[in-house]
C-alpha cells in the first residue's frame, strides 16, 4: 500500500511537472523586442517554483516508501514547535521571493517604466463594450479632443469626433485593425469609454489594462510581420468572449499605404 502510494505521488509529480513543461511550451512564437525579458522571467520562475515542487512531493514519496516496513512506534511523528525548521523554511522562501521579485522588478521597470525609443508612432487604443478602436494622429501628428456626448456607433462616431470644427480632429484615423510597421516604436495610449477591459496580445507578451479615465501608456517594437489577435483579458460584461481584433504588422511601405486606404475611409 506505501509502495503504491509512493509511486503514486512520483507519477503526479511527474504528470503535472511533463504538463507545466508542455504548457510552457505552448507560448506562442514571440514577436517583440520585449518578450526577450519576459520569456526569461517566465523561465526562472517556472524553474524555481518547479524545482520547489518536485522536491517536496519525492521527499514526501520518499518518507511514505522508507517507513513502510517499520513498527508503528517507529516511525516518524508529526513536528510540534520546531522553531529551526519552521525558521529554515521561511528563511528559505523568503530569499527565494525576494530574489524573485527583485529580477521581475527590473523586467518590469524595462518594459513598463522606460519611455518609448525616439520617433516612436502614437496610437491610440480604445475599448468599449465590447469593441476595440485605434486612432492615428494623421499627418499633424496631433490627436483632436474627444467629445463624449458625440459619440456614436449608430452614426460611426465611435469616438467622438468633431471634424467640423476641431481642426486636429480632421486628419485623426480611426480604425478596426491595429496596424503597425515592423521593426519600429510603436507607443500605445490605452483609454476605456465605459468599464475596465485588458489589452493582450499574447505574442508581444504585452498585457495591460485600459481604466475609465486614464490615459496609460505602453510601448514595444514589433519584430515580424504577420496577423495577430487582439483578446480582451478581463472580464468586461456578457460580449467580453467577442472582444478582440487584429493587430496586423506590416512591412513600412504596406503600412503606408494602409494608413492610406484607411484615411480615405474616414
Ligand atoms: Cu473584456
Amino acid at each position: 500500500m506505501a509502495l503504491m502510494l509512493s509511486l503514486a505521488i512520483t507519477l503526479i509529480t511527474i504528470l503535472f511537472g511533463g504538463m507545466l513543461i508542455w504548457k510552457h511550451a505552448w507560448l506562442p512564437p514571440a514577436i517583440s523586442t520585449i518578450a526577450g525579458p519576459i520569456d526569461h522571467q517566465f523561465t526562472l520562475t517556472f524553474i524555481v517554483c518547479g524545482l520547489l515542487f518536485a522536491t517536496a512531493q519525492v521527499t514526501v514519496a520518499y518518507l511514505v516508501w522508507s517507513q513502510r516496513s517499520k513498527p508503528q512506534s517507529e516511525r516518524h511523528h508529526a513536528l510540534h514547535g520546531s522553531h529551526t525548521l519552521e525558521g529554515t523554511s521561511i528563511l528559505v522562501a523568503t530569499v527565494l521571493l525576494v530574489a524573485l521579485s527583485a529580477t521581475s522588478y527590473q523586467t518590469w521597470t524595462r518594459v513598463h517604466w522606460t519611455g518609448p525609443a525616439p520617433g516612436a508612432l502614437r496610437i491610440e487604443v480604445w475599448g468599449e463594450q465590447f469593441a476595440w478602436y485605434f486612432r492615428y494622429p494623421g499627418p499633424d501628428d496631433r490627436f483632436g479632443p474627444v467629445h463624449f456626448n458625440l459619440m456614436s456607433d449608430s452614426t460611426g462616431n465611435y469616438l467622438g469626433l468633431d471634424r467640423q470644427r476641431d481642426p486636429a480632429s480632421r486628419d485623426d484615423i480611426v480604425t478596426a485593425t491595429l496596424g503597425v510597421p515592423v521593426d519600429h516604436p510603436i507607443e500605445l495610449i490605452l483609454r476605456s469609454k465605459d468599464v475596465i477591459h485588458c489589452f493582450f496580445v499574447p505574442e508581444l507578451r504585452l498585457k495591460q489594462d485600459l481604466v475609465p479615465g486614464m490615459e496609460i501608456p505602453i510601448h514595444f517594437t514589433a519584430t515580424r510581420t504577420g496577423r495577430y489577435e487582439i483578446v480582451c483579458g478581463r472580464l468586461c460584461g456578457l460580449g467580453h468572449y467577442n472582444m478582440h481584433a487584429t493587430l496586423a504588422v506590416m512591412t513600412e511601405p504596406q503600412f503606408k499605404a494602409w494608413l492610406l486606404r484607411m484615411a480615405a475611409e474616414q
